[in-house]
């Protein structure tokens, strides 16, 4: 299935129904009083979370979703129909924005959770209701309210415990692979993963956490160069974030890959550079324990790198479960919710 995490849609809530102006009339009552309906309420809009759906793609065909409209009240003092709801499923993590305001109208976090994104209309008075001991007769009724349109954003934040950003080929998607259940491709080129894959790391027998694989990272990607920077959106609501480096990469070492990563980091946004973050050295396998030593130390003096730093091959497995039960250590005691 393709992965799509923001669509632009248009919605408009059900029309109330107008309230109704009527009198009784019978054969043996001469004057009958007023028995005009109210109408009914006009349906709202819902976005409900599907833990069943992981992409926006549905909103990208159908753009347009309207509730139904109430019903007019009717005589006989008859009130009209309710519209029913809309329910648009969506993925869990979705953030539902108002393009004209640019406000969060809200978010759906866990599964089944709703939120109503437009508001149906207000249903018409009918003119029973108007009848006093003054007026025994009001011709007065007023009609439904318009239900709320909405130009709206859906844009899914995948939720996960941990984040993985590092440039391409660094191994984020062999250490993913290793850890969890999760199986994206894996290939000695660039840019092998094209979008966030979630995996669900199990430490011992009761304890978990989730990791994101997101597409790697380059220079200049806060421009847009390469698959850019929108991917580290899926690292936003992360809370610790793993800094995968290639103690091999010809072209990057490792001190480098640090400095450029923090930059396009830091050019992202500042709270996300401010997480908390963790420095993975990757592919040790094929690294003399020395350089490694080496490396270490000049990511502290050359680049005043104060993160923890743990030393990994993905392929081998090394160092894999010292990291992960030091990161669900950490997890279970950072109580915060990004
Ligand atoms: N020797 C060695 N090679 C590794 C290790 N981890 C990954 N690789 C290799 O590095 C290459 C890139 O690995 P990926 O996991 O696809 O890298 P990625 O970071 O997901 O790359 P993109 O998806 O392109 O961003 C592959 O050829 C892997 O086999 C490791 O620990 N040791
Ligand atoms: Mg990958």
């Amino acid at each position: 299935m393709k992965f799509v995490d923001e669509a632009k849609i248009k919605v408009t809530a059900g029309k109330g129904g107008n309230g109704c102006l009527s009198f009784r009339r019978e054969k043996y009552v001469p004057r009958g009083g007023p028995d005009g309906g109210d109408g009914g309420d006009g349906g709202h809009i819902f976005v409900v979370a599907d833990n069943n759906i992981n992409t926006l793609i549905d909103y990208r065909f159908t753009r347009h979703f309207q509730a139904e409209n109430g019903q007019s009240g009717s005589g006989g003092n008859c009130t009209g129909a309710r519209g029913q709801d809309l329910v648009l499923p969506v993925p869990v993590g979705t953030v539902v924005t108002d393009i004209d305001t640019q406000e969060v109208i809200g978010e759906v976090i866990k599964s089944e959770e709703k939120l109503c994104i437009a508001r149906g209309g207000q249903h018409g008075i009918g003119n029973t209701r108007f009848k006093s001991s003054t007026n025994r007769a009001p011709r007065q009724t007023t009609p439904g309210e318009m239900g709320e349109q909405r130009h709206v954003k859906l844009e899914l934040k995948l939720l996960a415990d941990v984040g993985l950003l590092g440039f391409p080929n660094a191994g984020k998607s062999t250490l993913i692979s290793a850890i969890s259940a999760a199986k994206p491709k894996v290939a000695d080129y660039p840019f092998t993963t094209m979008h966030p894959h979630l995996g669900v790391v199990r430490v011992g027998q009761y304890q978990s956490f989730v990791v994101a694989d997101i597409p790697g990272v380059i220079e200049g990607a806060s421009e847009g160069v390469g698959l850019g920077l929108r991917f580290l959106k899926h690292l936003s609501r992360t809370r610790v974030v793993l800094m995968v480096l290639d103690m091999v990469d010809g072209e990057h070492n490792p001190v480098d890959a640090y400095r450029i990563l923090n930059q396009e980091l830091l050019g992202y946004d500042i709270k996300l550079a401010a997480r908390e973050r963790w420095v993975v050295l990757n592919k040790a396998d094929v690294v003399p324990e020395e350089d490694i030593e080496l490396i270490k130390t000049a990511l502290c003096q050359e680049v005043g790198c104060q993160e923890p730093i743990y030393v990994i091959s993905a392929i081998t497995g090394q160092g894999l479960d010292n990291l992960i039960h030091a990161l669900m250590q950490r997890l279970e005691r950072l109580d915060f919710t990004p």
